[in-house]
Parts: C-alpha cells; sequence; structure tokens
C-alpha cells in the first residue's frame, strides 16, 4: 500500500494529536530502517498503522483478544496495552495488510517482547522517540537511537519500567522479558 492512502485510512481513525505522532513515528522509523538496514517500506506502513487501534472502544479490543490468537495476559496489565494486539489484528482485516512481519511490529509496539526482530525494534522505539514526544530522559534515548539501538530499547525498557513500579501498576511478562534478554546479550 502506498504512504498516501496508508495515511488517509489512518487519519480517519485518530484524532489530530495522535496524527501528528504518527507522522513523527513513521518519519522516525524510516530513518532508523535506513540507518539500520531494515526494509524502508515496511517500517513506513507499520509506522502509519502502529497506533490505528488506539480509540477503538475496551470493549471491542477485548472482544477481539478473546476470540483471536492474541494473548489472553493484555488485558490483566492494564487497557493501555490493548491497542496493539488488537491493532494488528483490525489493521489485517479492515487494512488488508497481510505482512506478518509488519503484523507483528504493531502487536509488540507498546510491551516489547524477547528476541524483537529489527522491524520490532524499529516501531518500538521510533514510537518512544519520535519528534513530538517530551518527557524526561527523551532527549538521551533518542541521540542513542541512532547510535546503538538496542542500547536506546534498554534505555526505554528502564525507563517504562520504572515509571510502571513508582505507580504501582505490573509490568508486562514480555516487556520484563525484552530488558532482560537485551541486558543479558549486550555486548
Ligand atoms: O500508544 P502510544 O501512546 O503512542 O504509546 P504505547 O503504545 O507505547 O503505549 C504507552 C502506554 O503503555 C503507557 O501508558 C505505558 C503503557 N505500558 C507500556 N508497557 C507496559 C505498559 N503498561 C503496563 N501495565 N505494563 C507494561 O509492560
Ligand atoms: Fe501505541
Ligand atoms: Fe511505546
Ligand atoms: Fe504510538
Amino acid at each position: 500500500m502506498n504512504r498516501a492512502t496508508a495515511l488517509e485510512i489512518v487519519k480517519e481513525q485518530l484524532t489530530g494529536e495522535r496524527y501528528t505522532h504518527t507522522l513523527g513515528v513513521t518519519e522516525t522509523a524510516v530513518e532508523l530502517a535506513k540507518l539500520y538496514g531494515a526494509d524502508v517500506q515496511k517500517a513506513e506502513t507499520a509506522a502509519i498503522f502502529h497506533d490505528y487501534a488506539k480509540f477503538r472502544s475496551k470493549s471491542e479490543m477485548l472482544d477481539i483478544i478473546e476470540e483471536q490468537k492474541v494473548s489472553k495476559e493484555f488485558p490483566r496489565y492494564g487497557d493501555a496495552l490493548l491497542h496493539a494486539p488488537a491493532g494488528a489484528f483490525l489493521v489485517e482485516k479492515e487494512a488488508g495488510i497481510k505482512d506478518k512481519e509488519i503484523l507483528s511490529a504493531i502487536y509488540w509496539h507498546t510491551t516489547g517482547q524477547a528476541r524483537m526482530t529489527l522491524l520490532e525494534k524499529i516501531i518500538f522505539i521510533a514510537d518512544y522517540i519520535e519528534p513530538n514526544r517530551s518527557f524526561p530522559g527523551v532527549e538521551e534515548v533518542r541521540k542513542e537511537a541512532y547510535h546503538n539501538l538496542d542500547s536506546a530499547i534498554i534505555m526505554s525498557l528502564r525507563n517504562t519500567i520504572q515509571f510502571l513500579l513508582q505507580k504501582g501498576q505490573p509490568v508486562f511478562p514480555e516487556t520484563l522479558a525484552a530488558y532482560n534478554e537485551l541486558v543479558l546479550e549486550k555486548k
């Protein structure tokens, strides 16, 4: 699917602010794909659609998780996680995106997982560092992402896990698995 068509489809699903965020993720994902030798076209499409389900109702997302091949663990860890796996399903069903690598990058974009593909890593970190994001620590991660992708992901996971712990929220098991794997493998 070409960029203009994809953006048109996604724009209808999002608020203005979320659409701006999506454009930022797309720009960043394309840059990182070029830098690290990932498929630029796939990175662009995955980025454009990554938050496709962000404004779907909780009940629709829960139905999808119940009925489709989605881990039943997601709903236990908070509503914020649901749009990622639900989005992967809806993007295939409604926008006709069939590429499994793209769908997997959408599925795991919020939590991350252990042994992420290059495309999954790029979407995960582009979502975190895109130019419209401004929170303490983002600039440091942004800089690192253009030098060492894995250490940038470790930094972002550390921040997210710390944030969740501070708020007394549970941490999705695959988020911890992603963190552990990258720290243990770090060269
Ligand atoms: O959809 P975006 O806002 O662009 O970003 P996102 O898909 O990365 O979602 C961020 C939210 O997800 C944020 O509120 C923190 C939450 N989150 C990320 N990882 C975990 C998590 N929440 C829980 N409970 N556990 C996690 O592992
Ligand atoms: Fe998201
Ligand atoms: Fe994220
Ligand atoms: Fe996002």
